[in-house]
């Protein structure tokens, strides 16, 4: 199977895939950018299947990642994954980032999922430099498509601002 990758500029709750991903925090009970937007499109039922994970298995911890429905969204899975915080680089948050990239196929992976939406990870308030996260993410997403997928046939990178989105172009046609 030929996997392909995509890039797109605009807002992930729009994206009508199998699955979106969500940049959230360790608490899995929302908060702002792209984790605020799933929420409040997505209705109530997303943090309620949030909870019942919580209550279940407590923190979801960086690097990690758990799924629910999408509520009201297009998609019919969020994956919600914790980035890491950038501290300079001293608290493993390359090792950390790629985690959450190859944990969030793998789910998508076992779900059968054929499509799946990335956003740009820790790069928000998480601040991780942009073109070395970008960099993370298309490798582990080629290393992922090349060694261990089964089922998914487009990754599509949703950028939201323009840097990155000049970044993934830049990157991905090289
Ligand atoms: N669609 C796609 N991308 C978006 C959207 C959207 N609707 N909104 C923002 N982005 P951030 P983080 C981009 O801060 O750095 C939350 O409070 C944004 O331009 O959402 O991983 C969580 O609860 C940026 O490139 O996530 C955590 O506490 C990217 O999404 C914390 O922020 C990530 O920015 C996670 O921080």
């Amino acid at each position: 199977m030929k996997t392909e990758i995509k890039l797109i500029k605009g807002d992930i709750t729009t994206m009508t895939v199998d699955a979106i991903v969500n940049a959230a925090n360790s608490s899995l009970l929302g908060g702002g950018g792209v984790d605020g937007a799933i929420h409040r499109k997505g209705g109530p039922q997303i943090l309620e299947e949030c909870k019942v994970i919580r209550n279940r298995q407590g923190k979801c911890k960086t690097g990690d990642a758990v799924y629910t429905s999408a509520g009201l969204l297009p998609a019919k899975y969020v994956i919600h994954t914790v980035g890491p915080i950038w501290m300079m680089g001293k608290n493993k948050e390359t090792e950390l980032l790629a985690s959450c990239y190859r944990k969030s196929l793998e789910i998508a992976d076992s779900l059968l999922v054929k499509s799946i939406a990335f956003p740009n990870i820790s790069t928000g308030v998480y601040h991780f430099p942009k073109t070395e996260a970008a960099q993370i993410a298309i490798d582990i997403v080629k290393e992922f498509i090349d060694n261990n997928n089964k089922n998914i046939e487009e990754v599509i990178f949703v950028c939201f601002d323009d840097e990155n989105y000049r970044i993934y172009e830049n990157i991905l046609a090289e």
